[in-house]
């Protein structure tokens, strides 16, 4: 097939332009109209497009060059990309490689088979041209002995002080010894890596393709494929953008890293400007890529405490507080990392409102109070907390929007027809939130003994994820501490959580003057989704209600 010449067309006026991207490779298909190179003129970036369907057989600019209307880029050898693919198909090779590897060593002295059935021989790849650069040290060598490699793919980088590139296999096959180390310093015609190739039947094909693609290479002597400058695809703008995660590049940010790295990359729809590079001159290895996208995975999954939050919102940057004083850093127990984890859940997924109230509670107190010695008797302290259950559980029967679920996956309200009410308890270990279940069936001495008990439970670290499971809704009382009204974090998937502030004398008007009346602070958060603020006025007027006249519980 004859070569054609890849020029760079009329360009709208412009006289000469800078390369900016070079977009393929040697040995790349490409289709009509595929972008070849980036240039950049003062107004805008432009794409050069391919004349034609074909593989290109040569590059003769890179990345810097200047060009201009007429300048030959590349060339090519015209036909259509996907029948030219299917020559080269990585599968068929794999095939005919496995189908073959026994027969490798004592085929390896003999000359190259012309025979369409498969075979093996030993390659000694050498490094080819370097731009007529010398001694330049290795950065990475990209394969290991014993990978199975495709035509073109890197075997290890190369970096000058002006450029990095990559050397390009000559062949598809197996790595069977690597001759150098990083660090190494190469010049062209240096051995690089000892291949087993593969034969797949279609040698004369193969040959001539592999003459055009690397026309140095001698299979007797070694090999010298064209090098690879470092290059970034077109196409990474688009891979990052299917991640919601991943905050937008920062423009202008300059990325290390060879082509293949940036494959990887794009691949897996890791945003390289995100990623630091751990190689020479902070440059991005592929060991970096995978570190950082394992790293992103693990945040996702724990619910985001890391760069990202899982919602797109960036995390808090923390200064080197060791700077402003002393410190100490101790691990984040399970306990509060899980906690940690559920309430930026609940924070970022429910549109939470919170409504406000003062419940009366003076003869509710008087009643409590006088029934201390009963309750020595019992064992049992009765505190509000019993009398809150009980009212809440009314409010909830009541208002029985307030106990439901929101499937929004099927679009559905969960209904429940039971009352299992949970109660936040503060213990040494952080906060646990164990389930009194049917609520509404059990007296006030019942609840003070089981509030009491679950209580003592979580402070014992004695309570079983069956005892924390089932709430339809929680309290969350503060009132043993202090404060006059907080706004609670709504326990998902419940809508609504009522907390419960200390209670203090204020002055109440009667209509005729002021009454000194002990006052609860209620403050009830709800999902907004789920429950209208009507109906939350509602709720925390019938708490004040049930807890002003405790008489009313019984109705
Ligand atoms: N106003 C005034 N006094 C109150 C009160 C209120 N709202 N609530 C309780 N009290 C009093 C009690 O009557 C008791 O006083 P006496 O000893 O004089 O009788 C004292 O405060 C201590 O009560 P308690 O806290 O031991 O008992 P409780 O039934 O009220 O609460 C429990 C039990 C488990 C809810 C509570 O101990 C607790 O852990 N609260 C913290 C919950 C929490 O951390 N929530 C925050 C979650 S979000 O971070």
């Amino acid at each position: 097939m004859s070569e054609q010449e890849i020029k760079v067309p009329d360009l709208g006026g412009a006289d000469e332009v800078e390369i900016i991207d070079v977009l393929v490779s040697v040995g790349d298909s490409v289709e009509a109209e595929d972008s070849i190179l980036t240039v950049e003129t003062d107004k805008a970036s432009v794409d050069l497009p391919s004349p034609g369907a074909g593989k290109i057989t040569k590059l003769s600019v890179k990345v810097g060059d200047k060009v201009k209307e007429g300048d030959v880029v590349a060339m090519m050898v015209a036909g259509g990309a996907s029948d030219d693919d299917s020559s080269d198909e990585p599968e068929d090779k794999a095939e005919s490689e496995s189908g073959s590897e026994a027969q490798s060593e004592p085929e390896e002295s003999k000359p190259a088979p012309k025979k369409k059935s498969g075979g093996s021989r030993k390659e000694t790849v050498l490094v080819p041209p370097l731009d007529g650069m010398e001694d330049v040290p290795v950065i990475e060598i990209n394969v290991a002995e014993g990978d199975t490699i495709e035509v073109d793919e890197p075997l290890v980088t190369v970096e000058s002080d002006k450029a990095s590139m990559e050397i390009p296999s000559p062949y598809a096959g197996k790595v069977v010894k690597i001759l150098v180390a990083e660090g190494d310093k190469l010049s062209e015609g240096d051995k690089l890596l000892e291949l087993t190739v593969v034969d797949d039947g279609n040698e004369e094909d193969e040959e001539s393709e592999a003459k055009s693609e690397a026309p140095a290479t001698d299979s007797s002597e070694g090999s010298k494929p064209e090098p690879k400058v470092e290059k970034q695809s077109q196409k990474e703008p688009e891979a990052q953008s299917q991640s919601s995660t991943y905050e937008p590049p920062s423009p202008g940010a300059k990325v290390h890293a060879g082509p293949a790295v940036r494959k990887l990359a794009r691949e897996l729809g890791a945003d390289m400007t995100r990623i630091k590079g751990s190689g020479p001159k902070s440059r991005i290895l592929k060991d970096d890529v995978n570190s950082y996208v394992k790293h992103q995975l693990q945040q996702t999954q724990q619910g985001s405490v890391g760069a990202t939050s899982g919602s797109g919102i960036p995390a808090v940057k923390l200064p080197d507080f060791s700077k402003f004083g002393d410190i100490e850093k101790e691990p984040m127990s399970r306990m509060m990392a899980v906690t940690a984890t559920n309430m930026q859940r609940s924070w970022l997924n429910v549109p939470h409102v919170t409504q406000f109230e003062d419940a009366d509670i003076t003869d509710m107190e008087a009643f409590r109070k006088s029934q201390k010695t009963a309750g020595e008797k019992k064992g049992v302290k009765m505190t509000p907390l019993p009398f809150i259950l009980k009212a809440c559980a009314t409010a909830l029967a009541e208002l029985p929007q307030f106990n439901v679920s929101l499937d929004l996956e099927r679009k559905e309200v969960v209904r429940k027809k039971y009352i299992h009410i949970g109660i936040a308890v503060d213990t040494p270990n952080g906060l646990m939130v164990p389930v009194i279940r049917d609520v509404d069936q059990k007296g006030l001495w019942d609840l003070a003994a089981e509030s009491a008990e679950l209580a003592q439970k979580a402070r014992d670290k004695e309570l079983k994820p069956a005892d924390m499971q089932g709430a339809c809704f929680t309290i969350t009382s503060l009132g043993g501490i202090g404060g006059t009204a907080f706004t609670p974090i709504v326990n998902t998937p419940e809508v609504a959580i009522l907390g419960v502030s200390r209670a203090a004398m204020k002055p109440v008007w009667d209509g005729g003057e002021f009454q000194p009346r002990l006052m609860l602070p209620l403050s009830l958060s709800y999902d907004h989704r789920a429950v209208n603020g009507a109906d939350a006025a509602r709720f925390t007027s019938l708490l004040s209600q049930l807890l002003g006249d405790i008489r009313t519980l019984l109705l």
